[in-house]
């Protein structure tokens, strides 16, 4: 039987997962569109799946009875109520990522989850499910260069548009590199530091880019990061480990290379949707599969709480100039 998704938000990834779940995906099919302008949603609708219901609200998508799973990627300030509603409505929910805008909205979803009683969420940390990334965990995992002691990470992009925040640099992108982090060594933060190199002249100064994070872990791992969100010359994310023994780095995606006019290129990709196409792909597919099981087995929850109080106390450093603490609630039961 095929998982009846109900798409909120149709906008440039929104519209992407569309049309994997129509074109790419096995055992699910599109039932129903939403986005706040209806014209949009009505035009991806034509283009992917024209059997798909438009819906007037969000609401209305979510309490269909034609849809058995919600896929979330309208802007980040809906993402925590309409999880809730989902998930009130006893409905399986995909959810772009940040899970909420702050930790305390994602402790509301840990509460109405646990009080379900039942696993209904996945987050949209496509990292988890690129084939690089998944090298680099086996290789952790494996202890291949003894106690790890340190990561240098960066994350870029080309250019950012002019409603990119200072703050949006921590909550929309180093949030990845934060899951990242949590998911491959298995532990949690326990303080953040922004630090401000000079800044580019490519983007407005108020935005400070680029920024340096320093994140360290529980067992004293020391992390640093480079966010940089008008970098130009592409969308580019390194990660590597330094341990006792030897260093293990993400690789690069493959791309043959062109030796032409006494040079060798190597074309690097110019987006997020082309870098981790496959990861995208698989992520969503884990998410049907899962519905399809009756068992979530994606970024839970959970992981969504650890990323949003992480960029929380990185927000207060890049305010306070200082050292920030992170403290966490108790991981309840069900995500243990
Ligand atoms: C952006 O904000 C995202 O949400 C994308 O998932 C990420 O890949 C990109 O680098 C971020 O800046």
């Amino acid at each position: 039987m095929s998982v009846r998704l109900g798409f909120i938000g149709t906008g440039d990834l929104g519209a992407d997962h569309v049309r994997r779940c129509a074109n790419i995906m096995s055992g699910a099919t599109v039932s129903a569109l939403y986005n706040r302008t209806q014209s949009r949603a009505e035009k991806v609708a034509r283009q992917f799946a024209p059997q798909a219901r438009v819906t007037a609200t969000p609401e209305e998508l979510i309490e269909s009875p034609q849809v058995d799973a919600v896929v979330i990627s309208s802007a980040s300030q809906t993402h925590e109520e309409l999880v809730l509603k989902a998930i009130q409505a006893g409905k399986y929910v995909f959810c772009e990522k940040p899970l909420a805008t702050t930790a305390e909205g994602c402790e509301r979803i840990l509460k109405t989850e646990s009080a379900i009683g039942k696993r209904l969420v996945q987050v949209g940390f496509m990292r988890v499910y690129d084939q690089g990334y998944l090298n680099l965990k086996s290789l952790v995992d494996q202890k291949a260069i003894g106690p790890l002691l340190m990561a240098h990470a960066a994350h870029r992009n080309p250019t950012a548009g002019p409603h990119y925040t200072r703050e949006m640099l921590i909550s929309e992108t180093l949030i990845h590199d934060v899951n990242t982090f949590h998911w491959l060594l298995g532990e949690s933060f326990t303080a953040a530091q922004v630090l401000y190199p000079r800044s580019t002249s490519k983007a407005d100064a108020a935005l400070q880019d680029p920024q340096l994070v320093i994140l360290e872990t529980e067992s004293g791992v020391l992390i640093d990061v480079e966010v940089f969100v008008n970098c130009q010359f592409g969308y580019d994310v390194q990660c590597a480990f330094i341990g006792e023994s030897g260093e293990i780095r993400l690789p690069e995606p493959a791309r043959a290379t062109v030796r032409r006019n006494g040079q060798n290129h190597t074309p690097i990709t110019m987006g997020c949707k082309e870098r981790f196409e496959t990861a995208y792909d698989r992520e969503l597919q884990a998410f049907v599969d899962g519905v399809t099981a009756g068992k979530l087995t994606g970024p839970d929850s959970w992981a969504g709480y650890v990323a949003s109080a992480t960029a929380d106390a990185c927000i207060r450093a890049q305010k306070s100039g200082q050292r920030e603490d992170i403290r966490l609630i108790p991981q309840p039961g069900l995500y243990q």
